[in-house]
């Protein structure tokens, strides 16, 4: 399933879903403000150009104003070209998202599986490192949750490991898989045994925000206005694309949050 030639993940496809108008009610602890709707429309346009520039074929979604956060698709479901997962949020007030995704993720994957209660999944906990993934245990993703998802991963030949972590919303809000052995890694993350096989670009802590990077087809996303992890990253060799998230940064949203890829 993976071609070790590659040197980034590579898609050919994405699904967004527009920003609501009540995103301002959104969960945050981020402090920074309440979101600019217009902004966040604008900043939503050209991440979908980012996407489209690295050579994705963007599925866009219409808002749905009942979910004040379902801008964030990629806590739905995991997906890759053979199969979707659809995640069951552990935030009660965005649990109904996955069920939404389900109905778009059934026109275009053949096979789904699901993760129900007791467990819960979000899946920003959920990182892939070739035929392995990392999956978080936070507030949101619980034990059940992680064994279930590890399970159904076993199934399709892949393989899961469980990480806690105590500081951060999401195992990838930490951290971002760049290929090629490289990791993006921030603040409790960068002591864990678990990562000390890879090679380590260390964010310091005032740009952590920019350790959920996005490595697409060879291109690297990265949020606008992180000069020392843009100066790191431009060391990989790949074409960097700025995208500025400052509106869903005030809902403690980055770059992957905002797409599932496969
Ligand atoms: C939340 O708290 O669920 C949203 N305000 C932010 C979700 C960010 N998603 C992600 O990191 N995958």
């Amino acid at each position: 399933m993976i071609n070790d030639k590659l040197t980034c993940m590579q898609f050919t496809n994405a699904i967004v879903r527009r920003p609501c108008r009540n995103m301002v009610k959104g969960i945050t602890t981020a402090n920074l403000g309440l979101p600019d709707y217009d902004n966040a429309l604008r900043q939503h346009d050209a991440y979908i150009h980012a996407l489209e520039n690295s050579g994705l074929t963007v599925t866009i979604l219409e808002a749905l104003d009942e979910y004040p956060d379902s801008v964030f698709v990629e806590d739905t479901a995991i997906v890759n070209p053979h199969f979707a997962i659809v995640t069951n949020p552990g935030s009660e007030a965005r649990n109904g998202e996955s069920k939404e995704m389900e109905k778009t993720l059934k026109e275009f994957f053949k096979i789904i599986e699901t993760i129900s209660f007791p467990g819960t999944v979000d899946g920003g906990d959920v990182m892939q490192v070739g035929t392995h993934f990392y999956v978080g245990l936070s507030g949101r993703t619980n034990r059940e949750g992680a064994d279930r998802l590890i399970a159904i991963l076993g199934k399709y030949g892949f393989t899961g490991s469980k990480t806690e972590l105590n500081k951060v919303l999401h195992l990838k809000t930490g951290m971002s898989y760049l290929e090629n052995n490289h990791l993006l890694l921030s603040g409790e993350f960068l002591e864990y045994p678990e990562f000390q096989h890879f090679s380590i670009i260390r964010v310091p802590p005032e740009e952590s925000y920019a350790s959920n990077s996005l490595c697409i087809n060879d291109h690297i996303l990265i949020p606008k206005g992180f000069l020392t992890v843009k100066r790191e990253i431009e060391k990989l060799g790949h074409p960097i694309i700025e995208v500025d998230t400052s509106e869903f940064r005030k809902l403690d949203g980055g770059l992957s949050c905002l797409s599932l890829r496969y």
